[in-house]
């Protein structure tokens, strides 16, 4: 085996975005493309001399290839150990305990995540760094710069590691340990929930269906909920990983978990349904006829916790990302915890729960999470419910319904339009900003703007402060409006316009949630002067 050092020059827009860094497949596999980005990480970490890392991926087109380079990159650059799980596959909260069971340097995960995948679609590659979590923006920043610079990557001239087999192989000097991705998650899970009440749960008749679509979870949840926890085989739908999702778009929503959703609203519904996404961070929890909001899940999950092992000495606060409805800041209230709003992206909760200021958090998008990893994690959410279920023996909509008489309802719907010319979302969004200051007092249409601003972030625990993470809008009457770009998409623009409405304690809690936020989706759409700056108003995806 021999070192290579390959000249190589910048590559333009390196730069990672909410999650990583994510592009068309076909540029990532661009010769020189990948090795820069992981060249520049290494830089930026301080090289890779001694150093121990995880890698792994959601399975998609590209992840084995990609796995291939990165490991004989490390050896490159001069890594002791990587842990690989086994065919490359590793969920992102998989990943993200393995980085923190086994004390490594950080790790690489290969995912778009929701993005579709195949030699077509999308690819992306985040690192997470030693306390699990995805790089805060100080090492992004530096890692951006480093692909600004870069002359050369370190490389070794060496055969593929076989993937498939348990067990230690050698690059070199560099130790290669091929793991079972399920395993010490599994072991984790065991921890910090009331198995024997689940199995309980099951053995008393209680149905699930699982929708791994094509992703990354399928092994996951195959392992824990059919097998360990006994629900009944059949339960985890989809649940192999595919380089390309089955053609899908592994996002957990109601309009991309379609299948789940009819389920659910038909008839013959089981008693919860779930579903998880490419690399298994997102989950989607709908009871029998009753989707549930991810806002809304992530308070009730916050509310009883406690219910749980894990989480029975209760909470020390909930984060939520600014986007996000209030509804977790009720909880957080009524319990006489602290409450934090971060930009969107899990990042910026790595702090609030490296210093142990907040125990569970979570964002609209269908991420929730706690402090046992430090990424959201689709499978915690589910075993979470299902514990609570498991205990509070009632229905999901009898659950949520609860929630709702006590804290009152957050309808709560996010609009996207998708494709948009990078011109005119800048241009949108520019406006916007512009008349900021002068919005508060204005009305439109039956609302009137309390206040608007644009939402910067100072971060508690370190002091640094992230500008420009979307504008907010609130409405006299509970009404809000937010308005952001996506920091994921690979083509174009993708804006995205949150609605929220809050009912009022003892307001009524059975409106259709698209008829409870027609007065401000109205008000928010006239502000922006979205007809006239995109050309239309109707998104292409509403969730
Ligand atoms: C989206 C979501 C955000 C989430 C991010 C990564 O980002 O809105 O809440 O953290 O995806 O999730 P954006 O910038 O497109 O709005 V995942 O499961 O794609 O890693
Ligand atoms: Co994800």
């Amino acid at each position: 085996m021999t070192l290579k050092i390959i000249p190589t020059t910048p590559i333009d827009g390196q730069m990672p975005g909410t999650s990583g860094l994510r592009k068309k497949t076909r540029v990532f596999m661009t010769p020189g493309y990948l090795e820069n980005f992981i060249q520049a990480t290494f830089d930026a970490i301080g090289g890779g001399q001694g150093k121990r890392f995880v890698v792994g991926g959601d399975g998609r087109y590209f992840n084995k290839q990609a796995i291939q380079t990165i490991l004989k990159m490390a050896a490159g650059n001069g890594a002791s150990e990587v842990i690989v799980g086994q065919n490359g596959i590793l969920s992102t909260p998989a990943a993200s305990h393995l980085i923190r069971l086994n004390k490594t340097d950080g790790g690489f995960i290969l995912s778009a995540s929701h993005n579709p995948g195949g030699i077509d679609e999308d690819f992306g590659v985040k690192f997470n760094a030693e306390n699990g979590g995805p790089a805060p923006e100080n090492l992004t920043a530096k890692m951006f710069e480093a692909t600004k610079s870069i002359t050369e990557y370190r490389t070794v001239d060496a055969q593929d590691i076989d993937l498939a087999s348990i067990g230690t192989a050698h690059l070199g000097d560099m130790k290669v340990q091929i793991v079972d991705p399920v395993t010490d998650y599994e072991g984790l899970m065991e921890t910090l929930f009331d198995f024997n009440a689940i199995r309980a749960l099951f053995q008393g008749g209680f149905t699930m269906q699982f929708d791994a679509m094509h992703a990354v979870t399928g092994p996951y949840a195959t392992a824990i909920i059919e097998g360990t926890l006994g629900a009944a085989k059949g339960t985890v739908v989809n649940g192999t990983p595919l380089e390309d999702f089955g053609n899908g778009h592994p996002d957990p929503n109601p309009i991309w978990a379609k299948s789940l959703m009819d389920l659910m609203m038909s008839d013959h519904a089981p008693d919860i349904g779930a579903a998880s996404d490419g690399d298994g961070d997102r989950n989607m929890i709908v009871g029998r006829g009753a989707y549930v909001t991810p806002s809304d899940s992530l308070a009730i999950l916050a509310a009883n916790a406690h219910l749980a092992p894990a989480y029975s000495g209760g909470l020390a606060g909930i984060a939520r990302s600014m986007p996000t409805s209030a509804a977790s800041d009720r909880v957080a209230e009524k319990l006489g915890i602290g409450s934090y709003e971060t930009p969107t992206g899990w990042k910026f909760f790595g702090n609030l729960l490296d210093a142990g200021k907040v125990t569970i958090c979570g964002e609209e998008s269908a991420g929730t999470g706690s402090d046992h990893v430090r990424e959201k994690d689709g499978l915690w959410a589910v075993l979470l419910w299902l514990n609570i279920l498991a205990v509070r023996k009632q229905s999901v909509a009898d659950v949520v319904q609860d929630h709702w008489q006590t804290y009152g309802r957050d309808y709560y719907s996010r609009f996207d339009y998708e494709d948009v010319p990078t011109e005119q979302a800048d241009a949108l969004m520019g406006g916007l900003r512009a008349k900021l200051s002068e919005l508060a007092g204005q009305s439109h249409g039956a609302l009137t703007v309390a206040s608007a601003d644009e939402f910067s972030y100072h971060d508690p625990v370190d002091g640094s402060v992230s500008k420009n993470q979307g504008v907010r809008i609130a409405f006299e009457g509970g009404a809000r409006a937010v308005f952001r770009l996506s920091g994921t998409g690979t083509q174009g623009a993708t804006l995205r316009l949150y609605l929220e409405q809050f009912s009022g304690l003892g307001g009524d809690v059975t409106q259709d949630t698209q008829d409870a936020l027609a007065q401000v989706r109205d008000a928010a759409q006239a502000i922006c002067a979205m007809q006239d700056t995109i050309g239309r108003t109707t998104p292409d995806v509403i969730t």
